[in-house]
């Protein structure tokens, strides 16, 4: 039986975070940064401290507490502290702009925001428009002294809401996936424990960072689950942070995507570096290319494990694993979730036929807070829809053959291209503007532009540098379009919808 049993009544910061100390496991350290070191037993106290200073501050069970918080154990504090005294935690991406952030401090109806100093140009003005309580972490962290370290878990069913994670689709604003109290318990054991193999004596350290679901299954669920170690680096990860990393906390386990993959195999390639310790990568957030694989596993003798995960599933449920694996395929389903490929009516399409890929599981999200519309599309009867086409090889493994939507997927993270064209659209000289996915010399894919403009001609170097940096300005900064193609029309529909379809062909 592949199902994960919990009591009736429980919360989950106790097996993640006081469990430890009842395991005699107080004194090991659970997270390492390069200025600092946390044991369990640290982080149990801490925990309870953030919980309790969460309540002096106003915050009822129920509540939620927004995060703008980079890499670092206050996010752990804050995160766990919030789900033991039953405020709802959603940490937030940190790379987003004001615009972004004002628009998830209203739609969360949020009693408080915490954030990292280093986003105060980005977060303030966003606190300003909407007028929410807020607390730097460094004031939150001065607080914890003054709370007690006592606190009592707040019991709850193991369906009931946990915390939030916010995703972004082609049209429309982000949307809150509302995750429940057991998904973590459902990610850690289902893919971390029976499909990586995570152990006590690991060390884990992720590129993707926690606010992701990905990061935070990585270097925060499933080293806690397992009672081993985390590593976090709050820098932006690029090659010479992620190898300096390695070499310095030597983790047996990395996480990567491979937009970074394959930036460190073009450093790689100047000078070599000591890989080691570590027993397995693993990418996810877009397709791995094969030729990324083998390039990686000859320069460092670690194969990487791609797996397809998404924020509603909260971690991977369809994986490649140690033990059985192939290089681009996106592996098999993970213990414990069931998979299936469907025609347009939902019926499942025949072996090695390409189709919508479904997901039902229990880390799945319940709903989309506020949206009752999207929540009906994406889940239905149990079922989750990915938007994800998929075909499944003679050995039964998964092989990813593109969106069924037109989003994009850029160094992992999410892109809506109508985003990308309505702020190309603000620029004076242009009329249209259409975007869709394109392969760079990694078979990666990046955002391109095709633009009609107001006058025919003017389009050329500069004004594509002005488009650039327009995009790079107002949007976070990895949407910009690497190319701009000026055409004089765009392919529509009869009702005047654009055919990206066409675009990419
Ligand atoms: C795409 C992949 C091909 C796919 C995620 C691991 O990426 C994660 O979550 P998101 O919500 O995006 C989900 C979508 O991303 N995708 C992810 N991984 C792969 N496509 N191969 C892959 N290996 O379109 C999917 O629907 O940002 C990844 C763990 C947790 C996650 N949330």
């Amino acid at each position: 039986d592949l199902k994960v049993r919990l009591p009736a009544r429980f919360n989950v910061a106790v097996p993640f975070v006081d469990r430890h100390i009842a395991e005699g496991r107080g004194a090991k350290v659970a997270i390492r940064t390069a200025s600092e070191t946390v044991t369990y037993a640290e982080l149990a106290e801490r925990v309870n401290r953030a919980g309790n200073a969460l309540l002096a501050s106003g915050l009822k069970p129920g509540d939620r507490v927004l995060m703008v918080v980079k890499d670092c154990p206050a996010f752990f504090y804050l995160f766990w502290g919030a789900i033991k005294a039953g405020i709802v935690p959603a940490p937030l991406n940190t790379m987003l702009r004001a615009a972004d952030y004002a628009y998830l401090f209203e739609d969360s109806g949020c009693g408080l925001v915490v954030y990292s100093t280093e986003f105060a140009a980005e977060v303030e003005p966003a606190l300003t428009q909407v007028g929410v309580k807020a607390s730097t972490i460094d004031a939150f962290l001065a607080e914890l002294p003054k709370a007690s370290d006592r606190l009592e878990a707040r019991l709850a069913s193991p369906t009931a809401d946990c915390f939030w994670l916010y995703s972004s689709g082609s049209t429309g604003r982000p949307k809150g996936a509302v995750h429940l109290q057991r998904d973590m318990v459902v990610t850690s054991e289902c893919y971390g424990v029976r499909a990586l193999g995570v152990r006590e004596d690991d060390v884990s350290y992720s590129a993707g960072k926690l606010f992701f679901a990905y990061g935070l299954g990585n270097s925060m669920t499933f080293p806690l689950w397992t009672g081993s170690t985390a590593v976090l680096d709050d820098r932006r990860p690029t090659p010479d942070s992620t190898f300096e990393t390695i070499e310095t906390f030597k983790p047996t386990l990395y996480f990567g995507a491979p937009t970074l993959f394959a930036a460190q195999l073009a450093a790689l390639e100047k000078k070599p570096r000591d890989f080691s310790s570590i027993r397995a990568c693993v990418s996810a957030a877009e397709a791995l290319p094969s030729d990324i694989f083998r390039r990686w596993k000859e320069k460092t003798g670690t194969v990487i494990l791609d797996g397809i995960g998404s924020t509603e599933c909260l971690h991977i449920f369809i994986g490649n694993r140690l033990d059985e694996y192939k290089p681009g395929t996106s592996g098999k389903p993970v213990p414990g979730y069931e998979v299936k490929i469907v025609d347009e009516h939902g019926k499942p399409v025949p072996q090695g036929e390409s189709g919508r890929l479904w997901i039902r599981s229990e880390s799945a999200a319940k709903y989309y807070w506020n949206k009752p519309e999207k929540t009906a599309e994406t889940m239905v009867e149990g079922w989750l829809n990915t938007g994800d086409t998929y075909r499944q090889d003679e050995d039964g493994f998964f092989i990813y053959d593109g969106r069924s939507d037109d989003m994009l997927k850029v160094g992992g993270i999410w892109c809506s291209p109508v985003e990308v064209e309505s702020c190309l659209i603000t620029h004076p000289a242009v009329l249209e503007a259409a975007v869709v996915g394109h392969a760079d010399e990694h078979s990666l894919i990046k955002p391109k532009a095709f633009v009609v403009l107001k006058q025919a001609g003017v389009g050329g170097p500069a004004l594509t540098e002005e488009l650039m940096a327009v995009c790079k300005k107002t949007l976070a900064p990895y949407k910009y379009p690497r190319w701009v193609e000026y055409v004089p029309e765009l392919p529509k529909t009869a009702t005047g919808k654009i055919q990206r379809f066409k675009l990419r062909s």
